[in-house]
């Protein structure tokens, strides 16, 4: 985690702490050590790795400990708790501008406010100018600030609006005016963020629908309640809209409003070069698009049928970005892509001996209901000291205990032993070679130094993949989704790095890495580069993860014959240990 994003995290621990009531010196602790830390002109990395941070005056033992966790390992478990012990409705509030900790304690004591909406109310009744240290300027002020956070229209990850998206759409199945209904959109294509939600039924009587889409619980305000179209934006921020269209034009509304809009722009065109209009509405002759909203001459029962009418190979709405895919449909050369039932394990997962919140046994466990033939381990190394990295010592009993787990035969699946060994700043390994020597394989990842240039940070990399022990490597660019950017680096020379030494890269298939980005995916395939979708697991629900990497993969065009854990453990075994 960089400096920027250290200081925001101690100075909502020091907001939390406010709300909560603590301490003023401990509070006031966390607040100057933010603005210190924010006015140090040295870089952070180098006084922590010079163990000067404590040094600095503002910065306490306590401070300098969970600073150097979050540098490390962009995580910190005391804040992690605090944040689940204050309700997450009460730091929505710290958008609005003039609100803070202290103000937020007194609204919610007083006035049981606990959400943007419940502070709305009882700024519009005028019970929030009366209170003591607020008046009216301040209310108008908070009421305008309300006004202009529901004017950014932020994005979401898409594993957050599935979770959406699987409350609402039941929902809409089970009323009985609703003959068909689909979640559009990007959300449909996969997209690792999601701006808003596209519901689309079909049906000839909608008003019942709206009615519903617009009273369901969890909504923040309707801003649109139309005869065939409303939209809404819920608690959390996240919006939805809902078409209603009658049953004939379903599929192609379905198509349309999944986009995106450079696969439309493609279609269209491809519908025209064959004198035909392709709309939301139908497929018809050009000279009849005027009537277009009447049902066009072609059929459609399925999305299918659309493809077919324009001679094209069905296109999976993974691969509908408008980048080739309507030209490889026409060549009829789409590929088969990965399915979630192909993987057959995983090689990038901790366990409590890291940071990891399930034992070595619990994770097999897991591993095995599941069905898996194979589990990777792989807990930190050393390096990640605030991860609680395992040194060479541990490595060697957990080397051992895996052993005996495997030849006790307890479970069905076969535990290979690894390490998410740290890539230090030069591109050294955080082991020696004779410690992996024992290892079945290394994930080789960077924790630290993310703000490298992309010159240093491709160098590092590059001689990485050139190390004989180095099996793949883990989350290449850093980034957290709407959260943290990639780090800088050349990766067309890494990814040929890879290929030429015969490693690995992984698809991280956390929902906010997602990393190496699926637009990569596909021209490192072709070139030869080995895909492993790891879900980077931290608790045996983190197995999860591996439906996103595997949506990732698909927009990446990637085959199963590409991702390596979709191989038989025997294959598997080959692999690793044939060189
Ligand atoms: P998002 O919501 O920003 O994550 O991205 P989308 O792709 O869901 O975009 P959205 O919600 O604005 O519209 C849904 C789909 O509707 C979009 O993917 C394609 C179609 N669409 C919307 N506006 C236009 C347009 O102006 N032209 C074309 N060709 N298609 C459009
Ligand atoms: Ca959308
Ligand atoms: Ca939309
Ligand atoms: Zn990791």
């Amino acid at each position: 985690m960089d400096k920027k994003d250290i200081v925001e995290v101690l100075e909502r621990i020091g907001t939390m702490m406010e709300i909560k009531g603590e301490n003023p010196f401990k509070i006031r602790a966390y607040s100057a050590g933010a603005r210190t830390l924010q006015t140090m002109e040295e870089d952070l990395g180098e006084v922590i790795e010079a163990g000067r941070l404590g040094d600095i005056p503002g910065i306490g033992k306590a401070l300098t400990e969970k600073i150097e966790t979050l540098y490390t390992t962009g995580e910190l478990e005391f804040y992690d708790k605090l944040v689940a012990s204050v309700p997450s409705g009460l730091m929505d509030l710290l958008d609005i501008p003039g609100l803070g900790g202290k103000k937020i304690k007194v609204l919610h004591e007083k006035l049981e406010v606990d959400s943007i909406e419940s502070l709305t109310a009882v700024c519009q009744e005028g019970r929030v100018a009366e209170l003591k240290g607020f008046g009216k300027k301040t209310e108008e002020k908070i009421l305008s600030g309300i006004k202009n956070r529901e004017a950014y229209a932020a994005r979401h990850l898409w594993w957050d609006a599935r979770s959406v998206v699987e409350k609402i759409l039941p929902g809409l199945q089970g009323l009985p005016e609703v003959e068909r209904v689909e979640a559009a959109g990007s959300f449909r294509r996969g997209m690792e963020t999601v701006g808003d939600l596209d519901f689309l039924v079909a049906s000839s009587n909608p008003a019942p629908i709206m009615d519903w889409f617009t009273s369901m619980d969890g909504i923040a305000e309707v801003t649109a309640h139309g005869d065939t179209k409303s939209s809404i934006r819920l608690e959390g921020g996240m919006q939805a809209d809902l078409r209603v269209v009658p049953s004939e034009q379903f599929y192609f509304a379905l198509h349309h409003f999944t986009g995106s809009k450079d696969h439309n722009v493609r279609m269209r065109q491809k519908a025209l070069s064959q004198g035909l209009s392709l709309s939301e509405w139908g497929l018809r002759p050009e000279e009849e698009k005027d009537s277009s909203r009447k049902a066009g001459p072609v059929e459609a029962n399925s999305e299918e049928d659309i493809f077919k009418a324009l001679g094209l190979q069905y296109v999976p709405p993974s691969l509908r970005e408008g980048m080739g895919e309507v030209e490889a449909a026409e060549r009829n050369e789409l590929p088969e892509l990965l399915e979630f039932a192909d993987l057959k394990g995983c090689f990038h997962n901790h366990t409590t001996a890291s940071d990891g919140r399930n034992t070595l046994e619990e994770m097999a466990e897991e591993a095995d209901r599941r069905g898996w033939e194979y589990l990777g381990i792989s807990d930190h190394s050393k390096a990640s000291f605030q991860a609680n990295g395992l040194d060479e010592e541990r490595l060697s009993k957990q080397v051992q205990a895996i052993k005996t787990i495997n030849e006790s035969g307890k479970y069905r699946v076969h535990l290979f032993s690894g390490s998410e060994v740290d890539i230090l700043s030069g591109g050294k390994l955080d082991f020696e070679d004779s410690d992996m020597e024992p290892l079945d394989y290394v994930v080789a990842s960077v924790h630290a130094g993310l703000t490298q240039d992309e010159e240093t940070m491709t160098a590092r990399l590059i001689k990485v993949l050139e190390h004989p022990k180095v099996t793949m490597l883990g989350h290449m660019s850093g980034r957290l989704l709407l959260k943290r950017e990639s780090s800088r680096m050349n990766v067309q020379k890494i990814i040929d790095a890879a290929i030429a030494n015969g490693k690995i890269i992984e698809l991280n298939a956390n929902p906010m890495r997602l990393d190496m980005d699926w637009r990569h995916w596909r021209r490192a395939a072709e070139k030869g580069l080995l895909c492993c979708i790891n879900p980077d697991a931290h608790a045996i629900h983190h197995f999860d993860f591996q439906q996103a990497g595997v949506l990732a993969a698909r927009k990446g065009w990637l085959t199963a014959q590409e991702v390596f854990n979709t191989r038989t453990l025997s294959e598997v075994k080959d692999y690793l240990f044939s060189s």
